[in-house]
């Protein structure tokens, strides 16, 4: 079977990749050119617009979720004003000054008016379409804080921690199972069945791994794109997923192993996968038990394991209480560091890494690095998470963190959030998630930079981002996809 490498020689949609294909009704498909309008007479702004804002509402509707599903999960009920504790009151009433906030702000609705907005007829004006962006920006806010918060009350909040990351953390003396995804509730159960089963060796794989990683130290095998390259290891006897980033081709290539593929979340099935889905805590220790079952009855039919990627120590579990916030006041204050980065988000190859990877390592003598997600790994995996400049703070949910860390130490230093050299990173995104937290982070008060963002760096569209930044923050957002010149 093909492998992503292979895969990745499809040639990608050049109408699709500038955002300028509109097929929102039957009038057509339409391919927006520069010299022509879609047959309703749709602009290519408005097009890319448009295209934008349901983009960010597919992302935003993926965290909105996985905190949805948490609190179905645990059978609670989270209260209307929940957007009003995530923010400092002087941002919160600058949120209302700009009219992003009504008085019964509703994330949920604000995805539907997002899909409503961009349909057949309805706004036509690319400036307002780009302003609703920023709305989303606030539902997924509202679902990174509730995901984090409910996860820390449930499981714990991290501490800091060594850690191992790379695929090899994958023992081949032991029965291996993997846990992939980013709703961490069946992971938990397992990490806490295996802790009694010393034959077994679970090992995370993108933000469901991120996630018990920081919390429990269990080793981080890869990231989205290395998911593939856990079961071609051959030594993972079950892989089991929840949802997000969870690639259709892994039931193929486990078929090509002896690994069996088990979906956890009614919300994702996977063809020829074993479906075990749990609803709440007492499942999900069922199936954790019926789930180490499957893996040792498995590991009879293993063959050859090709183990080929040395682990990485590092050091993880970070949240906004365990940094050295006051070290890290008084470092920037006396000019020993000069800002702080967020390096978060996917790792795209369509974008060369190891470019990026080493200049993030040369910025981490002049600032401090806030590190999530895939590019958490990425960071780990080049031995650069220390605990001291590079700092791991968990999932891609738990980029709460990283605002709430933007927000606790511009208090310390007696600022607003604006006022503080504060950079987000993104330099190769994958998903519709990376852009829905980029545009969160767009109305904290902090620089924007996105590496590879082909449907929205069209000029005229960038700018009005670029604008609306200025206008209410003085801040930038800049799309810069060259290493070498990233804040320099
Ligand atoms: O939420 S960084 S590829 S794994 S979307 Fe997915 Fe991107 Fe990885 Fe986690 Ni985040």
């Amino acid at each position: 079977m093909e492998r992503l490498g292979e895969r990745l020689k499809l040639v990608q949609c050049p109408i699709g990749l500038k955002g300028l294909c509109c097929k929102h009704c039957l009038l057509g498909p339409c391919r927006i050119t520069d010299a022509q309008k879609g047959v309703c007479g749709a602009s290519k702004e408005l097009v890319i617009a448009r295209n934008f804002l349901r983009f960010a509402a597919g992302g935003a509707s993926a965290h909105l979720s996985h905190a949805f599903h948490l609190l179905h999960f645990l059978k609670k009920k989270q209260g209307k004003k929940f957007l009003r504790g995530i923010a400092p009151d002087y941002l919160y009433r600058k949120w209302k000054r700009i009219g992003l906030l009504s008085k019964d702000f509703n994330p949920i609705f604000e995805i539907s008016e997002a899909l409503h907005i961009t349909t057949f007829g309805v706004d036509a004006d690319p400036k307002d379409v780009l302003k609703k962006c920023l709305r989303i920006g606030l539902s997924d806010g509202y679902g990174l804080f509730l995901a984090t918060l409910l996860e820390d009350e449930t499981y714990g909040k991290p501490t800091p921690k060594k850690g191992e990351l790379n695929l090899g953390v994958i023992d081949p003396k032991k029965t291996n199972i993997a846990v992939h995804g980013h709703e961490p509730m069946l992971a938990e159960a397992l990490v806490e069945k295996a802790k009694d089963c010393s034959d077994i060796n679970i090992v995370g794989v993108c933000c469901t791994g991120a996630s018990v990683l920081s919390r429990h130290g269990v080793p981080l095998a890869g990231n989205v794109i290395l998911q593939e390259d856990v079961i071609a290891t051959g030594a993972i006897e079950l892989m089991v997923v929840d949802t997000q980033c969870v690639m259709p081709s892994l039931s193929d290539l486990a078929e090509c192993f002896h690994t069996k593929l088990v979906t956890t979340n009614s919300s994702c099935r996977i063809p020829n996968a074993v479906h075990l889905p749990i609803e709440n805590s007492e499942e999900a220790k069922e199936v954790s038990k019926r789930i180490i079952q499957l893996a040792r009855e498995n590991r009879k039919y293993r063959k050859e394991t090709t183990i080929n990627k040395e682990k990485k120590e590092a050091v993880v579990g970070f949240t906004e209480e365990s940094l050295p916030i006051n070290e890290m006041k008084e470092e920037l204050e006396c000019g020993g560091k000069n800002g702080v980065i967020a390096v978060i988000g996917c790792r795209n190859p369509r974008v060369a890494n190891s470019f990026w990877i080493e200049r993030y390592k040369q910025l981490s003598k002049d600032y401090y690095i806030l590190t999530t997600g895939c590019m958490g790994f990425e960071l780990g995996a080049e031995g650069l998470l220390d605990g001291k400049h590079v700092f791991h703070l968990g999932s891609c949910v738990n980029n709460a963190r990283i605002a709430k860390t933007f927000f606790l130490l511009a208090e310390k230093c007696g600022k607003k959030v604006w006022d503080m050299n504060y950079t987000v990173s993104c330099p190769m995104p994958i998903t519709e998630k990376t852009f829905s937290i980029g545009l969160f982070f767009s109305l904290l008060g902090v620089d924007i930079h996105v590496g590879y963002a082909p449907h929205i760096s069209y000029e005229p569209v960038a700018s009005i981002f670029s604008k609306a930044l200025k206008k209410h923050f003085n801040k930038k957002i800049s799309f810069e996809t060259d290493p070498e010149n990233f804040l320099t």
